[in-house]
């Protein structure tokens, strides 16, 4: 069997890495030839455990790479889906135009499998008419497979992961199935098309509201002075309880994206979806708030004189997609605030004002450390931030002089 993966970013260019390692036939696709000539020059693109060895693997198995779409028995799009910024609701385009050049290429009976996130309704409403209305083949078969893998731990989750696909027919569902189970050790659940999108959405969402709700108890509790953290702990203890943990914000592409799609398509319906992407929106404001709190209690005059450590939108990944400090520094703006300190060590273009690429040089241009992402790096070098004032907004840090969120 022979696979074309379509789109070689996060998702798409582990997958087609993990199938050509296990002795898949596989063609690496992006339109981008940036992407393209990185990989064949050997570069993956960005950092995620495991993911060099895989491709190793996957280049001892001939896999190419390549600008154009290729003949193949199967299709994987993973290509981005954004959401449009005043409706919310999920912009299809790049899947569309995805789906329309593997058409131009592919033989009658393809299958076409979307990774890409997209919600519930999407494959009838915007997919399925583009295929029906080709003249030039026919047969083709639509699946979804919503990827599921968490960037951090992407290689193992792509092997461990149970998955879902969503089919027309059964036949081509167990196709997939088998195809799947080449890399993939967890169940792999065969369900109908739709089902399938909406479940996706439905998973990161659920995460979103979890969040939020820790988020809200954190304001609760700062507002009665109580420790959220000790009171999560103890909640969690009860067998039925799984509280995630408060944070300066919820970043990535995926779970800051996704329960808007649920919000643009079942207006009136999604309220406690919309009531917590607001809490989770909110948090880099109330990080500001807590700053300006901290500062006056410390006799921290100056802004500049306050450093904040993470620019991406989670730990120990390099993905600085809907990140809480990017949030945070456009809220400073609109207060005319500037003269904040960055540094991440994951980040190491400039890619805001007065960024450092010293961890060392930051610190000594700051007393007070506002802590964002708890990177290893942080942790391994906590002792640098012993005379710090710190402020640890993801309950890390282990120093002297600490606020919590
Ligand atoms: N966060 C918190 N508190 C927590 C956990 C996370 O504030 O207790 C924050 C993180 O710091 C981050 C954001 O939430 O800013 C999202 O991070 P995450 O690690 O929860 O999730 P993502 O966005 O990296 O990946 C998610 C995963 N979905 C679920 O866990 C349900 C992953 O499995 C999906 O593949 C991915 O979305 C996706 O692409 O959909």
């Amino acid at each position: 069997m022979r696979v074309n993966v379509i789109g070689l970013g996060y998702i798409g260019l582990p997958t087609a890495l993990i199938l050509a390692a296990k002795g898949t036939e596989v063609v690496g696709t992006d339109i981008d030839p940036s992407i393209v000539n990185g990989l064949e020059e050997g570069n993956v693109g960005f950092e995620e455990e495991g993911l060099q060895e895989l491709f190793e693997k996957a280049k001892l198995n001939n896999i190419v790479f390549t600008t154009k779409y290729e003949k193949a028995d199967v299709y994987i799009v993973a290509v981005p889906t954004p959401y449009v910024k005043n409706n919310k609701k999920v912009d299809a385009t790049y899947v569309e135009k995805a789906i329309c050049s593997v058409l131009e290429v592919c033989d009658s009976g393809a299958i076409i499998v979307i990774e890409s996130t997209i919600s519930p309704g999407t494959i009838n409403r915007k997919i399925r008419p583009i295929v029906s209305n080709c003249e030039k083949v026919k047969d083709i078969h639509l699946a979804h497979a919503p990827e599921r893998i968490i960037p951090g731990r992407m290689v193992y989750e792509l092997e461990n992961n149970n998955r879902t696909i969503g089919v027309d027919e059964e036949r081509v569902g167990q196709q997939i199935k088998r195809l799947y189970q080449t890399f993939c050790k967890g169940k792999i659940t065969v369900t109908d098309v739709k089902t399938a999108e909406m479940t996706k959405v439905v998973e990161n969402t659920y995460r979103d509201i979890n969040i939020a709700f820790a988020n809200e108890l954190a304001k609760i509790c700062r507002a009665d002075n109580l420790d959220v953290y000790e009171i999560i702990k103890i909640a969690n203890m009860h067998p039925r309880v799984s509280i995630l943990s408060p944070g300066p914000g919820v970043g990535g592409h995926c779970i800051s994206v996704d329960p808007w799609f649920l919000v643009g398509d079942y207006p009136g319906l999604a309220n406690i979806v919309l009531a917590a992407r607001k809490i989770n929106d909110s948090m880099p404001e109330f990080v500001l708030e807590r700053i300006s709190e901290i500062m006056k209690d410390n006799d921290v005059a100056d802004v500049s004189r306050v450093g904040i450590y993470g620019l991406t939108y989670k730990e120990n990944v390099d993905d600085v997609r809907e990140s809480p400090t990017l949030q945070l520094i456009e809220c400073m703006k609109k207060h005319l605030a500037r003269g904040i300190k960055v540094y991440d060590p994951f980040v190491h273009t400039n890619i805001v004002e007065n960024q450092y690429q010293d961890y060392k040089e930051f610190l000594d241009t700051v007393d007070m450390v506002v802590v964002m992402v708890a990177h290893a790096h942080l942790i391994k070098n906590m002792d640098l931030l012993k005379d710090k004032i710190v402020f640890d907004t993801r309950n890390v840090c282990s120093c002297k002089k600490i606020y919590k969120l």
